[in-house]
């Protein structure tokens, strides 16, 4: 695992700031959505990504716009760090008109084109070929953007995990498979599920280059993030970046996680990336403490702004239950 301890160089100021910015947003989001659904003020649920922010910043800076992303249900950090505007994000979750979707979708479903945020899906391991899809209509419109596609690592024992990668390698498709590893798949710990030690192994049967990488460190996930879209815009084919991480909250809302050893989650809780990448910037002297405070004030309060304004909007009419759900085929040949 390569874990960076060391300063930022110099003229990575600027992408630090916009790492540590994208984790204090995912994680203020997750934060708020749990506090509002735990006290009542929100019917819905969330899958919590709370402790997976280093991947998603590092995934999201590292990517072009119109690079394109596939994530899962837990992927709410994945889609704010690509640009998704909280208020369509949060729009969905609630189920109201101001989603991207117009509160059609939920958080299973959500899809924000304008981002390249194409697909986020219930089902474990289905995003994979439908990354594989995008990366090939990117080659046929001869266009140098990359897929990336977030899955755990419950999902790297799926069938269509090994088709999608089957695929990009024989086809040599700009893919970029990230795996957040979080150790667990609902309640079940990955040993029990895999008798490999590493995911990024799966990469060997398929010709593929694979690294594990400290999930934790946004940094280290930008510089593999980069190095993947570069081979992957330059021809060179897909990569599998298994990002080690760790899931603070259950598996679901309300989740006791009683399966959890209590010294696994407290060590990890002491190693969260969040304060852990604040200090390192005020030691690289990129953030003043004062400013690392001003920064998580202005998340939680973007994210608070968000909420009011999909309060306001109304939930989806019953006169649009059929609205936007098929393509317009007219002028299209039978
Ligand atoms: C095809 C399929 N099988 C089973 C499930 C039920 N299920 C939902 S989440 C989950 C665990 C997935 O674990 P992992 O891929 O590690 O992702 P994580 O939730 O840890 O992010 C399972 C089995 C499902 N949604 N889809
Ligand atoms: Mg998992």
């Amino acid at each position: 695992m390569t874990t960076s301890t060391k300063a930022a160089p110099p003229g990575a100021e600027e992408v630090g700031r916009e790492l540590y910015t994208k984790m204090t947003l995912a994680a203020a989001c997750d934060e708020r959505l749990r506090q509002g659904i735990a006290r009542g003020e929100f019917a819905v649920t969330i899958w919590p990504s709370r402790g997976q922010e280093a991947i998603a910043a590092g995934l999201g800076a590292a990517l072009r716009k119109d690079d394109r992303l596939v994530t899962t249900y837990r992927g709410l950090h994945d889609m704010i760090c690509k640009g998704v505007p909280l208020k369509e994000l949060i729009g969905e979750v609630l189920g109201r008109t101001a989603g991207a979707s117009r509160g059609k979708g939920g958080t299973m479903h959500i899809t924000c084109p304008e981002v390249g945020v194409m697909l986020t899906t219930g089902i474990v391991g289905a995003g994979v070929p439908v990354a594989v899809g995008l990366a090939l209509a990117a080659r046929q419109e001869g266009s140098d953007r990359v897929a990336a596609v977030c899955f755990g690592d419950g999902a790297t024992n799926t069938g269509s995990f090994h088709e999608g990668m089957n695929l990009a390698s024989t086809w040599q498709l700009p893919v970029i498979f990230v795996c957040q590893n979080n150790l667990f798949a609902e309640m079940t710990p990955i040993a029990e599920t895999m008798h490999i030690d590493k995911v990024a192994d799966r990469a060997l049967a398929h010709a593929m280059p694979g690294y594990r990488i400290d999930g934790n460190d946004p940094e280290a996930v930008y510089q593999a993030v980069s190095e993947a879209s570069e081979r992957g815009r330059s021809g060179g084919g897909p990569t599998l970046l298994e990002c080690v991480t760790f899931r603070f909250k259950g598996h679901y809302m309300g989740d006791p996680q009683r399966y959890m050893p209590p010294e696994q989650l407290s060590a990890a809780e002491a190693a969260d990336p969040i304060p852990r990448y604040r200090h390192r910037l005020i030691g690289a002297g990129v953030l003043t403490a004062d400013e690392a405070v001003e920064l998580e004030q202005w998340s939680s309060r973007l994210v608070q702004e968000a909420i009011d304004e999909v309060l306001a909007s109304p939930g989806p009419d019953p006169s649009e239950l059929e609205v936007d759900f098929f393509a317009d085929m007219k002028g299209i040949p039978a």
